[in-house]
């Protein structure tokens, strides 16, 4: 099979198979963006990646944040249920949230490269945020257009059933706020969305605080819809994307491994700002 590009089967989401991801073009990557920025997420089925091949790739997506202390790849994060002695650190993700809602500089995209999958389990879900907007009644979008949301590390005040409790980057300081608008224009493209209704957030400036959170969970109920969640399912080799600013996203809860065949390994990076590609332009949905 050559390359191609097809939906997956639920809401949204597209599969690149046989990506060649080392070898990949501008026009190629130009168009695996505009799938993302698109379907929300795209997922390269690779024939395998080094550690320096996935970050070549991201660094033509985007710059990627520090997330670790390895000298030789610090942009890499290990994702993993194996040698995580407590359940907090293994659950830690599977909670929706945006990735580094939590700070002023938001993350632009976020990559994961799958290196071992368990036999069950270990999906990955996502939340079209675009979507669930563009759906809203009139009078909704009207009363939050111009509203801005306060967020914290920490437990949202719209946390979902299900969800576990996140855990605080090394050195954290849980008292540190940051503020986002509720409603975001998505950087390269424009489209309007929801941006990171739970995960982190704790209320709206200038609203009393139980209007804040029944307007949050109010959005949430709307967003949090079978009709605009995906799911992702891992194989070994998959390089999964997905666009921070349009989706949510969360782990599903996986024991811990006992083994080669419950043992689940992803490379993750996470990156700010416009991919080089499309400095400058605006591209349409
Ligand atoms: O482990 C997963 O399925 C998702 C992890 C996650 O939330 C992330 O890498 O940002
Ligand atoms: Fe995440």
């Amino acid at each position: 099979m050559g390359w191609g590009v097809e939906t997956l089967n639920g809401n949204f989401g597209v599969e690149v198979h046989d990506a060649d991801v080392p070898r990949l073009g501008d026009a190629a990557l130009k168009q695996v963006l505009t799938d993302l920025y698109r379907q929300r997420f795209v997922v390269l089925r690779t024939a395998g990646l080094t550690k320096t091949q996935f970050v070549e790739f991201a660094r033509r997506v985007g710059d990627p944040i520090r997330l670790s202390g390895d000298a030789d790849f610090p942009e890499i994060a290990n994702i993993t249920n194996s040698g995580i002695d407590t359940e907090a650190r293994r659950l830690g993700a599977a909670h929706w949230h945006t990735d580094q809602s939590f700070r002023n500089e938001v993350s632009s995209v976020t990559l994961l490269y799958s290196v071992q999958v368990p036999m069950q389990g270990g999906a990955t879900k996502f939340c079209d945020m675009a979507s669930a907007y563009a759906s809203l009644p009139e009078s909704t979008k009207r009363r939050i257009e111009d509203l801005t949301v306060i967020h914290r590390h920490g437990v949202s005040v719209a946390a979902r059933p299900g969800d576990h409790v996140p855990i605080p980057p090394k050195g954290w300081d849980q008292s540190t706020t940051v503020t986002h608008p509720l409603v975001r224009r998505h950087p390269v493209t424009g489209q309007k969305t929801l941006y990171a209704i739970t995960g982190t957030s704790q209320g709206i400036v200038g609203m009393a605080q139980a209007e804040a959170e029944a307007l949050l969970n109010e959005l949430c109920d709307h967003a949090f819809a079978d009709r605009f969640v995906a799911c992702h399912s891992y194989r070994v080799h998959d390089l999964i994307m997905w666009d921070n600013p349009t989706t949510m996203h969360s782990a599903t809860p996986l024991a811990a491994a006992t083994g080669p065949d419950d043992t689940r390994l992803l490379h993750r990076i996470s990156l700010r700002g416009t991919p080089s590609v499309f400095a400058g332009e605006e591209t349409t949905t």
